[in-house]
């Protein structure tokens, strides 16, 4: 029988959908039920398992998943032992303490004597022997941040990503202890087998997620614009420039990155380019 690779995914939460996303963008095609545990796909030797985001490290390091995606902070503060292969760029936040608005905080020795409450007692507590601070680590579940409001520390450690849950709790971010995104982790010692199923499945991966940092774009220009244009489309390799039938302009087909792009737009116009087109890209491979 030939060998099948076990991709463990959070169930259902924040990372679920961009993970499933990812994995369909690059060609691979399964049904997932909301009843079912496990899924395999149609068209590619893997299978799911479909799991809390908590029991992802573990199940990897034992080998009963082959390889799972993840948060960091997730990862991290399990300590299991698996090989992050790769950061996917998608649920992007930090990791950061937080104290009461009105806590007069300077420096992160001012966390001395304080009770911290935090479902992170691994990664903060590695935080403050580092940093030689003396405090004390109370592990909840959740619903961390009103825990100074009910009196059950001074401070908390807890996700944050646009910072509101924290402000309408009345509290301040102070110290950013880890920045956090998904990745994907492999078990240490994959077959030979299955270390090629995941290079195909990683070379895809990264076909999709170059693509969707870049854009198509096309443009006209007058022949005395070019130099300077196509210094400001760099290109896969270089951009294509075709004659326009009227005479003295070009067409000028190149791909430029998202988050340069409304910059590069500008300069493209102030240099001459009209009736410029852009276009989402699907796939990049190099
Ligand atoms: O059920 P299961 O155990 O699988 O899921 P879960 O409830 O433990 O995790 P889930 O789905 O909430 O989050 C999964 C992962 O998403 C986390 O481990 C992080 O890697 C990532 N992520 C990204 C976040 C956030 N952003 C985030 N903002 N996880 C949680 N939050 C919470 C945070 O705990 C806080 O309560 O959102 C609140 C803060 O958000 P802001 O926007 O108000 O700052
Ligand atoms: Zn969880």
């Amino acid at each position: 029988m030939s060998a099948i690779l076990k991709i463990a995914i959070q169930k259902s939460g924040r990372l679920s959908e961009d993970s499933l996303n990812l994995i369909r963008e690059s060609g691979v095609d399964f049904n997932k039920s909301d009843n079912k545990l496990t899924a395999r796909a149609f068209n590619f030797p893997v299978e799911f398992l479909f799991l809390r985001d908590d029991d992802i490290p573990g199940y990897v390091f034992d080998g009963v998943a082959d390889i799972g995606i993840v948060g960091e902070n997730v990862f991290l503060e399990k300590g299991k032992i698996a090989r992050v292969v790769e950061q996917l760029g998608f649920s992007k936040c930090r990791l950061s303490i937080a104290v009461p608005k009105s806590f007069n905080y300077t420096h992160c020795q001012d966390l001395n004597g304080l009770n911290i409450a935090t479902s992170y007692p691994k990664i903060l507590g590695d935080f403050l022997a580092k940093e030689n601070i003396s405090a004390t680590i109370h592990e909840i579940s959740g619903s961390v941040e009103i825990a100074p409001n009910i009196g059950l520390a001074e401070a908390i450690c807890d996700l944050v990503s646009s910072g509101s849950t924290l402000i309408s709790n009345g509290l301040k971010e102070v110290e950013i202890i880890l920045q956090s995104q998904a990745v994907l982790i492999a078990h240490q010692g994959l077959s030979s087998e299955k270390s090629l199923i995941l290079e195909e499945l990683l070379f895809r991966m990264s076909a999709v997620r170059r693509a969707k940092n870049t854009k198509y774009i096309m443009l006209n220009a007058p022949n005395k614009s070019l130099d300077e244009i196509v210094k400001l489309l760099p290109g896969v390799k270089s951009p294509t420039i075709t004659p326009l039938a009227e005479t003295g302009w070009s067409s000028i087909q190149s791909v430029v990155k998202e988050n340069e792009f409304w910059d590069v737009i500008g300069k493209l116009k102030t240099a001459g380019a009209e009736g410029i087109i852009v276009i989402p890209i699907e796939k990049i491979i190099q």
